[in-house]
């Protein structure tokens, strides 16, 4: 099984509307240039999503050490972040895009990874002996509940209710409590993780320099980054929920977890 085809060279464009087609088409694009600000960054995404907007957050500082988000602790610059949904501390009701924008590369490390979840598990179904695999992540619910943050318990691969198919792979899946086949859940949710794990070290990788913006498919692709060196790099990440994610989570809402806790 090769999973060299599912990663994501973004193109970059510069035109709004050809940012529109080619987000659709490939799930991410490059646009260049924006003011990379936190301001400038939203400003670009109300832009960008126009009237199909449902919420657009505070962005959030991406640095090593980072802030206000639990998860991001575990980053470091040191070592490469494996490819990855973005807010999954909101549960099922995770933003459906994200944007990173630049404001300062490093110039030793620090690229930006894709994986096309689709892809994978397309690849995966093709395959006589994982086809069953592609089948049970739409089935079998498992836990992705980040720890003390909004539950689900729900199958790693769903679908929005409009034709749109979810793929999730965040740090935290494990069989649910009352799974009644906990070791075939594992096992499906293992494989998952080494497929997306393969992709992205196959996938091809770009630097993100000042003035550039990815525009990220969060329902579809992942993403993570190569380790870097210079302690200076920084990015804006935004979220942002469409009209056409599963829902817009009845809380407050940041471009991090900080607002994602569960209470009660
Ligand atoms: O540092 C990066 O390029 C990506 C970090 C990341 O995954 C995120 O901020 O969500
Ligand atoms: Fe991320």
């Amino acid at each position: 099984m090769s999973f060299e085809s599912c990663g994501v060279l973004p193109k970059v464009v510069s035109d709004l509307e050809e940012a529109r087609v080619e987000l659709k088409e490939s799930g991410a694009v490059i646009f260049d240039s924006i003011e990379c600000t936190e301001a400038g960054t939203r400003a670009f995404a109300e832009t960008l999503f126009a009237d199909t907007l449902r919420a657009l957050p505070e962005g959030a500082r991406v640095f090593e050490g980072g802030e206000h988000d639990i998860t991001r602790v575990q980053a470091t610059n040191l070592k490469t972040t494996p490819c990855h949904t973005d807010g999954f501390a909101y549960g099922d009701l995770y933003p459906d895009y994200m944007l990173l924008s630049c404001v300062q590369e490093s110039s030793v490390g620090g690229e930006s990874i894709l994986v096309d979840g689709y892809k994978v598990l397309q690849a995966l179904a093709q395959d006589d002996e994982l086809a069953w695999a592609a089948t049970a992540l739409r089935e079998r619910q498992i836990d992705q509940t980040e720890t003390g943050m909004q539950t689900s318990l729900s199958p790693i691969c769903m679908d929005n209710g409009s034709g749109r198919t979810m793929v999730r792979r965040t740090l935290e899946q494990r069989p649910a409590e009352d799974s009644i086949d906990p070791a075939k859940d594992q096992q499906m949710i293992d494989l998952w993780r080494d497929s997306v794990d393969q992709a992205s070290k196959l996938a091809p990788q770009f630097k993100l320099m000042p003035g550039q913006v990815v525009i990220v498919d969060n329902y579809r692709l992942m993403h993570g980054r190569s380790p870097y060196e210079d302690l200076s790099r920084m990015l804006w990440r935004v979220w942002v929920w469409s009209d056409d994610c599963l829902g817009v989570p009845d809380l407050p809402l940041a471009s991090d977890t900080r607002y994602a806790v569960a209470r009660g």
